[in-house]
Formats: structure tokens, C-alpha cells, sequence
């Protein structure tokens, strides 16, 4: 008995995630996780792989696209992994081979760096919001705090407006609605900071001549459990009734074309599960609802997302249709990567329709967005395309988000150009 009371104190409890694994109370792990790299030469290929990535947990798609899958599998998987690229005939290169190595790289650099709220590491949210607090008031003539809503763990979701004037046209930046896309939120932190206290004059202009709506982090609660718990946590926090998957992929929880054709899962297990009905996350249901309160003041929105460099056009829920300004969209995307690939920094990024380049993914914020009469709305997938993935280096940050300012100057010059940013 005193034995039984002296020892329980010291075991631990072994809890298995959904991928990694969780000594518990403590952050899950992904010792000797291997991110693989599958080249499809068919669409047999792709089938087997993408069948056996979904049918159970030691697997996490990371990236897809028609030729490609990025795809992390635990340790305790891989030779069943192997034995089915064997039977598909198909090749796969590691990527990242073992991803707690690279999350543990990025906890010291993180740090490493100055205690103080900066770009040379990743903050976490109360830092982000204690930051904005000091932003609002520090540029009060010129910013004023809003509420999007509250998420399923109770956090106020808020976001920033800066307009240095009347009668500008909007831009909407959403970002982290993927909770571990940790450099969206970096990114657009950084532009707000631009935006307010650059003294370039193109930045300027940019900043005084239109309404800038950020909101920095979407998925609060998500965010939260990547800085605590699970760095790989991808979607909300709410439970899953009759389920012991956690969480919905938030955008694929926009109430426009909700599950059709194949674009999420109802699978709470899955990656892109769509949740109960549309809406059903309180974070998407907030950015609806607010978004429906100034979209006939917005023209673009931009849904901040990583990774693998592309800009995304309407529609995903379908690729035997595109919309009506389905030209301009690729005229205003080509701007956006010519201007990004002009930089000493050379990143390549490739646009076009989200069915067609991606894959079939519906209910997200750009289609929701441009459903709703935003017409010039894009998924922005920032850098990399998967050396770092999700775990970009923080002296990635300031370049990432370089050029992001640079794409967006672009983009709204040809916006205006093409007649899309007059008053709605
Ligand atoms: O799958 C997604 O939600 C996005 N990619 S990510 O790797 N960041 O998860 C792309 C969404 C694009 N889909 C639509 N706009 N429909
Ligand atoms: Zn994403």
C-alpha cells in the first residue's frame, strides 16, 4: 500500500494522439516521424496511398496536390507504408526524417531570441494579443480593435482594422484558421507593424489608401494547443460527439458547398473533417457573421495559409467550373508571383484555380468570401514547399513576410488596374 502511494506519483501515462505520442500532460512528441514525399505516376497510385493515409492515425497528410502527397507517418507504420508504395509501384523520397528534430530546432531558436515581441521567433497568443493591445494604442487615430466571436474554449477571436481615411477600398487578411501554419500569423503581424510605422513611400501609399482588416489568429483555441500541446494540431478544439477525434477543419466549415463532392471528410478522425453542419465551429461562425457586417466594404480577401507557394483561386469545391472573373484572377495572381519571384529572394509561386492545382477541398474562407460578393479572394500558401513545412525556421519570418507585402503591393496595383477596387 505505502509502496502502491510512493510509486504512483512516478509512472507515467502513455496517451496516443492522433499521430504522435503524449507522455501526459506534457507536449506530444513525433520522435522518428518521417515526412515522405510521394510522386504519383497514375491515379491508381494515388489512390492506394491516399487510402491507406486515411485509415488510420500513424498517418497525417501534410501536403496534396494531384501528383504529389507529403505525408508523415509514425515510426510504428513505416514498413506497412513501405510494403504499400511497394504494391502501388510507386517511389517516395523522406522529406523530414524524424520531425521532432525539427520542432525541438525551432523551441530553441525560439529561445534564443529576444524576450520581447519580435520576428525573430514565433509568438505565442498572449503575446500577439498583448502586442495588438500596445498597437491600438500607440496608432489609436488610426486602428481601432474588433471582435470576430468566441471559440469553443472561450477566447475572445479579435482583429484590427487600419483605415487612414474614408472611401478606401478593404482588404481582409484571415490567418492561422490552420493552427499550426504558425507563419501566418507571424506574417501578418509584420504587416500590420509595416503598414503602421513604415516610412517607405510605396508602403505608405498602401497602408493610406485602402482599410486593412486583420485578423491575425482565426483559430484561437487550435493556436493555443500548438504552442502547448500538439505542434501539429491542425484543427478547432471542440469535441466530436460519439467520437474520440478532437476538432473540424475550420475551413472546410464555411457554409458554401459544404461537403460536396468529395472536398472534406465526415470523418472526425480525418484531417479535413467538415464538422457536424456548416458552421458548426464557433470561429467560422464568428468570421461569417462579422465578415457579413463589412463585405460590402471589402474587395479582397486573403486567407493566410502554408504550405507549397501557391496562390488559390475559386472554386474547390468543383473543377468543371470556374468563376466568372476567372481571367482577372489569374491576371491578379500572376501579379502577385511575378512580384514575389522579382525579389533577391527569387520564391516561386504558382496560381491558379484550387480544384485544379490542388485538390477538390470546399467550405473554405476564399470561396465563402467570394460567394459572398468578395470578388477578388485567394488562399495564400506561404513558403515552403516542404523542407520545413509547417516548422519554418523563424530567420524564415521576415523574408516570407517580405515578400508577401511585395505580392500584395502587386496585387492590389493590378486590382485597381482591372477596376476591382472602386467603392461597392
Ligand atoms: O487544405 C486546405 O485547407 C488548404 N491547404 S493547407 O495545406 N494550408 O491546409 C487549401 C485550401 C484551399 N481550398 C479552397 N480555397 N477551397
Ligand atoms: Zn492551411
Amino acid at each position: 500500500m505505502q509502496l502502491l502511494s510512493w510509486i504512483i506519483p512516478f509512472l507515467t501515462f502513455i496517451v496516443l494522439t492522433q499521430t504522435g505520442s503524449v507522455i501526459k500532460d506534457e507536449k506530444v512528441r513525433y520522435d522518428n516521424h518521417v515526412v515522405y514525399k510521394i510522386k504519383f505516376s497514375n491515379v491508381l497510385q494515388r489512390q492506394l496511398l491516399l487510402q491507406l493515409a486515411k485509415r488510420h492515425q500513424s498517418y497525417n497528410v501534410w501536403n496534396e496536390s494531384p501528383s504529389e502527397l507529403h505525408l508523415m507517418v509514425s515510426p510504428k507504420a513505416i514498413s506497412e507504408f513501405e510494403k504499400t508504395l511497394n504494391r502501388a509501384n510507386a517511389t517516395a523520397e523522406i522529406f523530414i526524417p524524424n520531425v521532432q528534430v525539427l520542432i525541438d530546432n525551432e523551441h530553441m531558436e525560439n529561445s534564443r531570441a529576444t524576450s520581447t515581441f519580435g520576428w525573430k521567433r514565433y509568438n505565442n497568443l498572449a503575446e500577439i494579443e498583448a502586442w495588438l493591445d500596445e498597437i491600438l494604442e500607440k496608432y489609436s487615430d488610426v486602428t481601432e480593435g474588433f471582435v470576430v466571436g468566441t471559440s469553443y474554449e472561450g477566447r475572445t477571436i479579435r482583429g484590427i482594422k487600419i483605415s487612414y481615411k474614408e472611401g478606401n477600398p478593404g482588404v481582409f487578411i484571415e490567418s492561422n484558421i490552420h493552427a499550426r501554419e504558425w507563419i501566418t500569423s507571424a506574417t501578418a503581424t509584420w504587416l500590420i507593424n509595416e503598414l503602421l510605422s513604415s516610412e517607405d513611400e510605396l508602403i505608405r501609399e498602401l497602408a493610406e489608401n485602402h482599410d486593412w482588416y486583420f485578423v491575425p489568429v482565426l483559430n484561437v483555441d487550435g493556436f493555443v494547443y500548438t504552442h502547448e500541446k500538439d505542434r501539429m494540431w491542425r484543427k478547432t478544439r471542440q469535441p466530436v460527439s460519439h467520437s474520440t477525434c478532437i476538432g473540424a477543419d475550420a475551413n472546410r466549415n464555411f457554409d458554401v458547398h459544404w461537403m460536396e463532392n468529395g472536398g472534406a471528410s465526415d470523418d472526425p478522425c480525418q484531417f479535413d473533417y467538415a464538422g457536424t453542419h456548416p458552421f458548426s465551429e464557433p470561429e467560422v461562425k464568428g468570421l461569417a457573421e462579422y465578415l457579413g457586417t463589412v463585405k460590402d466594404k471589402v474587395n479582397v480577401l486573403l486567407a493566410f495559409h502554408s504550405y507549397s507557394q501557391v496562390l488559390l483561386s475559386p472554386y474547390g469545391h468543383t473543377d468543371e467550373e470556374v468563376p466568372d472573373n476567372f481571367n482577372d484572377l489569374l491576371h491578379v495572381a500572376k501579379a502577385y508571383a511575378d512580384a514575389v519571384e522579382a525579389l533577391p529572394y527569387g520564391t516561386n509561386y504558382l496560381y491558379g484555380s484550387t480544384a485544379k492545382l490542388l485538390y477538390m477541398s470546399s467550405g473554405a474562407t476564399n470561396d465563402y468570401a467570394y460567394q459572398q460578393g468578395i470578388e477578388i479572394a485567394y488562399t495564400v500558401e506561404m513558403r515552403d514547399r516542404g523542407t520545413f513545412a509547417f516548422v519554418l525556421p523563424p530567420a524564415f519570418i521576415i523574408p516570407n513576410a517580405e515578400e508577401t507585402l511585395i505580392g500584395i503591393i502587386a496585387l492590389l496595383a493590378e486590382c485597381k488596374k482591372l477596376g476591382y477596387l472602386a467603392l461597392k
